[in-house]
This record gives C-alpha cells, structure tokens and sequence, in this order.
C-alpha cells in the first residue's frame, strides 16, 4: 500500500499533468469537446455544405493501457492514454467518421461511412421537423378540414425502423397531437395522418389524410399531481461518499461515474473493498445501458414502423432532464452535470442531470437473533444502507428512471423504472363492449387506445471479476432420484443437485432462462477462495426473463434480434458496444450483438462481457392513464463465492 509520501508523490504527479482527479474513462471536458468541433471545422468537412455533429465523445482508450495507468504505483507509473475523441458529423449528404488527437490537435483518421443505417438525430433537426407540418398547406387543409385550430397543434417527429428497403434516406415520420389548453399532449392524438419528412433537406416528401378518428377529450388526461413533495429527513449513517472529479467512494466501493449524449450515466472501474487483505478487488470494467428497443404491436400504416431505438436513435445523454428535489432524489442527494456536444459541436451543460444518495431499503442488511445460549438473547444486525448513482431519460412521451445501486454486501442491483405517458391512438370506441375487432391495445379512456408494445433496455456489463480471464457458468439444478439400492438407508425418493457447465464459445453464451432452473454466473477461473471454491459473481433477475414474441423474419426482429435470449456473453472487443449496432437509424441488423455472437468466439477464461435485456411486455391497463405509475424492473449482480464469508461482517 501506498505510504503517505508516496501517496503525495502521485497526487502531485496527477494534479501537474491532468488534473487532480483525473480518470482515463473521463468524458470529454467542455474544452475537450470544444476543441475537437474546433479541429473539424477547420478541417476539409468545413467547407461542406450542413456540416452537424451526430455524436462526439471519447475514444475509449485501450483497455490494457487504461488498467496499467490505474496500477497504485506512483513511480513506475506510465503516461497517461492519450485522449482522443470520436466524431460522426453529416456534411454534403454523407456521414463522416473521424478519430481526433487532442493532445496534439490533429485529424488522426477520416473515412466516409458507407455502410447501413444513420447516426443519431439532433434536437436541431428533431425540432425543426416537428415545427414542418404546421407550414404544410395539405397538413393546415386537413387540420381546417377537422375543424380544429393549428395554433393548438404539436407534431412529434417519430423514427421510421426499416422495412425491406433497397435504399433509404434520413426519414422521420411526424405524429401530431391537439392540445387546446391540454398540457398531456400525447393523449390526443389526430389520428389518420402521416407526414413523411426527410430529414437532410428538411422537406416533407409523403403526405397521406386516410381517415378520421373522434380525437380523445381532455377530461381527466392533465398528468401534474395535486400533492407537494413531502419533505423528510433520511438520517442514513455518518459514512457519507465522496466525489473526487469523477470518481466516487463510498462504504467498500470506489468506481468512477461518467455521462455520455449516447448512453447516460456509464460506471467504470468499479472495485469493491475485501475485508480480509483490505485490497480493493476488480468487479466490473465498464456498465451502462447500450440500447433500448420499443416495438409496438399494431401493423396498420400509421403505426407499423412505431420501432424505436431511443439510444441509437436519439441518445438518452441527450434526453437526460435535470432532477427534482425531493422527486426523483431525496433530500441528501448530490446532483451532478454532464456535457455533450450541440449539433454545432460546441459543449453544452446538462445541469442536475445525474443524482448520487444513500438509500435506506428500510431492510435490514442481515440479522439474527440467537436464543439458544443458556441465559442470553443475542441480537445482531444492521441498517440496509446503499449508494445510488440515477439518472432519468425523458424520451417523448416516456420517461426512464436508471439506477446504478452499490451494496455493502458486494453487490450491484441496476434498476429501470418505466413512468411517463403512453402512446395511444384515436378511436371511435367510448366503452370496451363496442369492440369486437382487434384493436392492438386496450382502451384505458374514452376514444383512446394505449398500444401493446415492448421496452427492452439492454445492458453492457464488462465484468471483470478479480481480473480480466473471466467465464461464463451456468449451474443448473438437477432433479436425482434416489436409486433403489439407497431404498433402505433413505425415505426420500427425490432430491436436487448442481450441475455446472462452463461455455465454451458464444453459442453457448446465449442463456435461455426461465425454461430450466438454472443461476448464471461470470467467474474467474484461475481464482479461489482460501477454502477452494472459484470466485464468481451471479446474476440475478427482478423479474421472469422478457424475450421478444416476434417472428424472426420481421423487419423489427432482423434490426433486434439481440431481444431473442436475456443473457448474451461475448468476447471483449473495444468497437463492441451497441447491442442494436453503432448506426441504429434505419439499421437492418447487419451490425449489433447478434452479429457479434455469431462469430462463435472463445469466451472461457477470456475477456468477455455480459449483456442482459431488462425487458417488459406492456399491455396497458386503465391505471396507466394519464400518466403511468412507475414500474420497476432490473437485476443484480452479487457476489458469489467472491469472499471468504459475509462482507459485512468483515
Ligand atoms: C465552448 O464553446 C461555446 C461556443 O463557442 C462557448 O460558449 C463555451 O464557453 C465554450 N466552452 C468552453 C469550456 O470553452
Ligand atoms: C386558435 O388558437 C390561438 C392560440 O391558442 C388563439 O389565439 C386563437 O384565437 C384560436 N383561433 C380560433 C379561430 O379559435
Ligand atoms: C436527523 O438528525 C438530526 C440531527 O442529527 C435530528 O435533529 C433529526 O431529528 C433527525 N431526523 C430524523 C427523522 O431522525
Ligand atoms: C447409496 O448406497 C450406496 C451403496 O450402499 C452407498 O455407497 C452410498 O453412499 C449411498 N448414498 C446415499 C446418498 O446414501
Ligand atoms: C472487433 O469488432 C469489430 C466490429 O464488430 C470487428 O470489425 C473486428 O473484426 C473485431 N476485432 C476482433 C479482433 O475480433
Ligand atoms: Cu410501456
């Protein structure tokens, strides 16, 4: 360990050359962003026409490098990884690519993107779309023709998917909704209408008016509560966390936290304490949500391509919303910034957009109470107190709640909670006993349909427990018969046992579960416990595993077919990340996890990474209008056979 000299010695190391605080993962600073949007501007790019920034963030560095750079060694210590960044901008019609050395601002690689799909879409473009059709004279014709009023008219541009086509172009499709004085503006919808708009030129290049729906009435939709916040005092412990840059401390954990336009709150780093030696032990390299994919069940023209990949489509860093007090965190929260680029590139400021706090479950972390010591009542116990790193993603007309949780107990529980307001279509429908014909949803208030439809929110979990060689278990529970010739010596007929089998490739690296009883964990190997069992971490499930119920030769599944098994594990590779693939937009599923599987790697006492889809089947109910009370997903990933007896009692 390092002595208080030494220590010093690398404090003034780190606080000369980059700062005090300073991390290999850390997002680009505002100055990083700045400078890199600097350096293509003045690149070739800037003089092409419409030249916009799609995506700007680090370069993930090597990882290797990164976790020699961390070693505690002030001495021998070796230059930090460079810092680069990666960059897609649109400019003259065609998606760029460049990777930029900010230490000695420069161009490091160029190259034109020719493959499927799109980068994400800007607020700037998603605005202006929105704003098209009220200037559209067929659209004010059919408006005037409803007899309704544009002024109290808000268009929703909505992403497309893909259908088979040979070519495709930048496209959205606006929805559009009445207000006139309603504030819940996606519980009227004007059904019948689609408004094709592509986005590069800006222009509206399909209009359809097929039909005419009653629009739903304002009664009883306005989502606003009629209760203040109630303000309450949880005195948790005196431990507290710490937040140095952007690297936290607390109880036995220290990890870094990071936000990014693409996927929100990312955790890197991640070390938890062990008692015995007081060294900190590896966990996890680098969590974060990698996709979400929103497929909705109604196959009609106007609502078929309703297929959404919020984070590839529009990024949940840059749907982030800055945080209530005493709502979406308590009372003893700290709240932190992000920043991501603008469409012009510059840094912006996302205030309050990431809360830290310790969270009492009003649990107890273990108890016992023993009564059998002659004379004596021995009660022993503790308060379940955890750090909680949240997020909230506000994408339309829904709102995602994203919990990163640390445990005393060595564990880390991601939790997802889905509120916000449902998509729903128009109907002539007032009562459930007019409906005879499939109307793809439940009607949850008069002339109002709320769609079926499916959340999954994928996660990437680079585990790398106690070291990088880590491997997939699967310990499956097996019912024995007890055999005849043990008739005599026992009653029982029946008992189970644990059967483990380690994959050996990727194929084997797809779990189905809920079919068998079965625990998975991610192991490593060459690891033991001073009593010889292999240290693992397990995953456990909130919920029975949601797989997609689509078929698999329909468009949606071909883009995500990732959603066909809730456990993936791969081999580690920098450039694999985005489960649905990098350029979501109008994908056709020729890049993303399913792919990357495929290419049956080794995964045994290899690099890998877990990937889990927290998924929801959504048949909408009553309760969930005007406003949806939050529903609650997620798993954890806790230690097993990690320590050598219960970390909380040290
Ligand atoms: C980044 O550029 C924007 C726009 O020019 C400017 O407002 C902002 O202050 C810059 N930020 C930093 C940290 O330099
Ligand atoms: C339309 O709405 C606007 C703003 O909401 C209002 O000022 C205007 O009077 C309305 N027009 C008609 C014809 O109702
Ligand atoms: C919290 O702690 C403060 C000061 O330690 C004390 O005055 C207050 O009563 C406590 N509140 C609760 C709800 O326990
Ligand atoms: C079953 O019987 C065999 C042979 O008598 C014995 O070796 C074995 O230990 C017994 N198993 C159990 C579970 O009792
Ligand atoms: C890493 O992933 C990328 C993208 O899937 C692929 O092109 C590349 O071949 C992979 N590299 C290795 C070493 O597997
Ligand atoms: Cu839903």
């Amino acid at each position: 360990m390092n002595t208080p000299i030494l220590a010093l010695v690398f404090l003034l190391q780190c606080a000369l050359t980059l700062g005090l605080h300073f991390h290999p993962l850390d997002p680009l600073t505002p100055q990083e962003i700045n400078k890199t949007s600097f350096i293509v501007k003045k690149s070739h790019l800037g003089n092409l026409k419409d030249l916009t920034f799609h995506y700007l963030d680090l370069d993930e560095p090597n990882k290797k490098h990164v976790l020699q750079w961390l070693l505690p060694n002030p001495f021998k210590k070796p230059p930090a990884p460079r810092r680069r960044s990666l960059v897609v901008v649109r400019a003259g019609g065609q998606t760029h690519e460049l990777i930029i050395d900010l230490t000695a601002s420069k161009i490091v690689s160029s190259r034109i993107y020719t493959g499927h799909g799109f980068p994400p879409f800007t607020f700037i473009e998603l605005f202006r779309a929105s704003k098209l059709p009220l200037t559209y004279p067929s659209f004010k014709k059919s408006i005037l023709d409803r007899d309704l009023n544009i002024s109290e008219v808000s268009c929703l541009p909505f992403t497309v998917g893909w259908y088979g086509e040979i070519t495709t172009r930048r496209e959205v499709k606006a929805s559009c909704f009445y207000r006139d004085g309603s504030v819940n503006v996606f519980t009227r919808p004007i059904e019948g209408i689609t408004i094709t708009i592509d986005v590069d030129s800006m222009r509206v290049v399909k209009y359809s008016d097929r039909f005419r729906k009653p629009l739903p009435g304002k009664e009883g939709n306005d989502f606003r509560t009629k209760h203040k916040p109630f303000p309450f005092s949880c005195n948790v412990s005196d431990t507290g966390f710490q937040i140095l840059g952007n690297r936290v401390k607390w109880a036995n954990w220290k990890f870094h936290v990071g936000f990014t336009a693409r996927a929100g709150v990312t955790i890197s780093t991640a070390s938890v304490l062990d008692p015995r030696t007081k060294l900190f032990r590896r966990v996890m390299y680098r969590g974060h949500v990698s996709e979400t994919f929103v497929p909705y069940m109604d196959p009609t023209n106007e609502w078929y391509f309703r297929t959404f990949m919020d984070i590839g489509e529009f990024g949940f860093g840059k749907s982030a919303v800055n945080l209530q007090p005493l709502i979406d965190c308590p009372q003893n929260a700290a709240f932190l910034d992000g920043h991501i680029a603008g469409p012009d590139g510059t840094a912006q400021r996302m205030t309050n957009v990431m809360c830290v706090f310790e969270k009492n479950s009003y649990g107890a972390s273990f108890r016992h109470t023993e009564i059998n010591v002659p004379g004596q009542v021995i009660t022993s116990g503790e308060a379940d107190i955890s750090l909680v790193v949240r997020m909230v993603a506000t994408v339309g007309n829904y709102d995602y709640f994203l919990d990163w949780e640390f445990q005393k107990n060595g564990a880390i529980r991601v939790g997802v909670g889905l509120t916000g307001v449902l998509e729903v279509k128009a109907t002539s429908y007032t009562s459930n006993e007019q409906i005879t014909d499939c109307v793809y949803g439940s009607l949850v208030a008069k002339n109002t349909i709320a769609v079926n439809h499916d959340h999954y929110l994928t996660y990437y979990l680079d585990l790398d427990v106690d070291g990088n060689g880590n491997s997939l278990v699967k310990a499956k529970l097996k019912t024995v018969r007890v055999t005849d010739v043990n008739k005599t010596s026992s009653p029982r007929k029946s008992y189970w046992t644990v059967v483990k089998e380690t994959a050996k490739t990727e194929a084997d690296g797809r779990v189905k579960l809920g079919s068998e009883p079965v625990e998975v964990l991610i192991v490593n190997p060459t690891k033991k416990t001073k009593i010889g069992n292999t240290v693992g971490y397990r995953l456990i499930p909130e919920h029975l595993p949601v797989t997609s119920l689509l078929t698999d030769d329909d468009y949606p599944e071909i883009r995500a077919g990732y959603t066909k098994y809730p456990v993936w594990v791969t081999a580690y590779n920098r450039s694999e990340r985005w489960a649905g693939g990098f350029y979501s937009d109008r994908s056709r599923g020729d890049d993303g996890l399913a792919v990357w599987s495929s290419r049956n790697r080794e995964i045994e006492n290899k690099d890998i990474v877990m990937w889990y889809n927290v998924g929801f089947h959504h048949i909408p109910y009553q309760e969930d209008f005007p406003v949806m009370p939050t529903l609650h997903g997620g798993f954890t990933l806790r230690p097993s056979n990690f320590f050598d007896n219960d970390p909380l009692i040290g």
